[in-house]
């Protein structure tokens, strides 16, 4: 019986890591709500990476329309968006993507998003892919502490 536990708690590690979480986590996932007619959004999330090595986003993708990964910063008091190539996540790093800052920008939409709908976003990783099913909202969930009140 003694033998066969170290063999099954490895088994078990490895399935935990690789078949049943996400590298890396994706949580929250969230897109903005539209007014008709609107044809881009923005969709932010938060992701962890539990593993022990770095983890890089290299890509984004949503089957709703074009996907890119895209920073807004604070220039000469402007605000302006940049897109963002790639995101190296370290071994337990936490990211959060929400307004003002990093987020998955959505353009061409062929339907305009509105409260309720879902819409799934999938981020290409050096450790695969991983994918979302985002909640369209009018704000950023009150669980994640944001204070948007525009
Ligand atoms: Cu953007």
């Amino acid at each position: 019986m003694i033998d066969l536990r170290v063999p099954l708690l490895a088994l078990f590690t490895v399935v935990g890591v690789n078949a049943f979480a996400q590298v890396p986590e994706v949580s929250g996932a969230w897109v903005r709500a539209m007014p008709p007619g609107q044809h881009m959004t923005a969709a932010y999330l938060q992701l962890r990476n539990l593993t022990a090595g770095t983890v890089s986003i290299t890509g984004v993708h949503s089957d709703v329309g074009m996907a890119s990964l895209h920073e807004t910063r604070l220039e000469g008091g402007r605000s302006s968006m940049r897109a963002v190539d790639s995101l190296d996540l370290a071994a337990g790093e936490a990211i959060s993507m929400e307004p003002g800052g990093l987020h998955i920008m959505l353009m061409g939409l062929e339907t305009t998003p509105v409260e309720g709908d879902i819409v799934p976003v999938c981020l290409q990783t050096s450790e695969g892919e991983v994918c979302a099913d985002a909640q369209v909202q009018r704000a950023a969930p009150d669980t994640q502490g944001s204070h948007d009140h525009h």
